[in-house]
């Protein structure tokens, strides 16, 4: 059955990969099922038609036959759920890789979502600069954390996951702010998650709807 997900017509981030449709694309390639993008506007996300499938007028969506998704962390659970790749076999290893990529969403994303908003929307407001350090700090203590955790690790719990998947998902978005780097051990995860061969599918494609030059690969 053929997948069809949402993207933007143009990102904001100019094809850096940081809108949410990139993380639906990489599990698709990690599990090697085709897809197709259907490009939406911002003003199309806002129309009935969108809204049928995404109550809050947002990307990505996914459609399956008559099997309608929204929120990234349900269509990679989805996708994981479905297609070898993502998930492990054992029970135990699975339930561990699904808290992974609970934790990515609400304990992780959180910060640095506030963090981007204080830095594009809110940084013309008076109280910005006393606010900025407070916030910074939330996402230092919560990547302190996972640091500790992670240590030398290549992944979080042993293969690589769709825990994995969605945790570098979520860290990608940190980078501009050089908060990241602080933490050596977690740019590197990043990187090694980047250095997939589906990340660079799934960016490439992305960077081609955003550029309008075709992927290499
Ligand atoms: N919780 C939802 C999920 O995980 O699926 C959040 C979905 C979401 O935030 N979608 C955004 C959207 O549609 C795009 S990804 N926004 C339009 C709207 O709400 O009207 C967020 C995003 C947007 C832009 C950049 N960027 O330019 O760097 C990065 C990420």
């Amino acid at each position: 059955m053929t997948i069809t997900i949402t993207a933007f017509e143009r990102s904001p981030d100019g094809g850096k990969g940081l809108a949410r449709d990139t993380r639906v694309r990489w599990a698709l390639e990690e599990v090697g099922q085709p897809y197709q993008v259907r490009l939406v506007s911002f003003r199309a996300m806002k129309e009935p038609a969108h809204l049928a499938l995404h109550p809050f007028g947002q990307i990505p969506t996914y459609e399956e036959g008559d099997l309608a998704l929204f929120e990234t962390g349900a269509i990679v659970f989805h996708i994981a759920e479905r297609h070898a790749g993502l998930l492990p076999g054992d029970a135990s290893a699975r339930a561990r890789a699904i808290t992974w990529m609970f934790a990515a969403l609400s304990t992780v994303e959180p910060p640095i979502l506030e963090l981007v908003t204080a830095r594009l929307i809110e940084s013309d407001r008076s109280w910005s600069a006393q606010r900025m350090p407070l916030v910074e700090d939330r996402v230092r203590v919560r990547l302190g954390q996972l640091s500790r955790r992670l240590g030398d690790a290549d992944w979080l719990d042993g293969a690589f996951s769709a825990g994995d998947l969605m945790m570098a998902s979520v860290l990608l978005r940190l980078r501009a702010s050089g908060i990241l780097d602080e933490f050596a051990n977690l740019a590197a995860y990043v990187a090694h998650g980047e250095a997939r061969p589906a990340y660079k599918r799934a960016f490439d494609a992305q960077l081609a709807v955003n550029t309008g030059k075709p992927p290499t690969g």
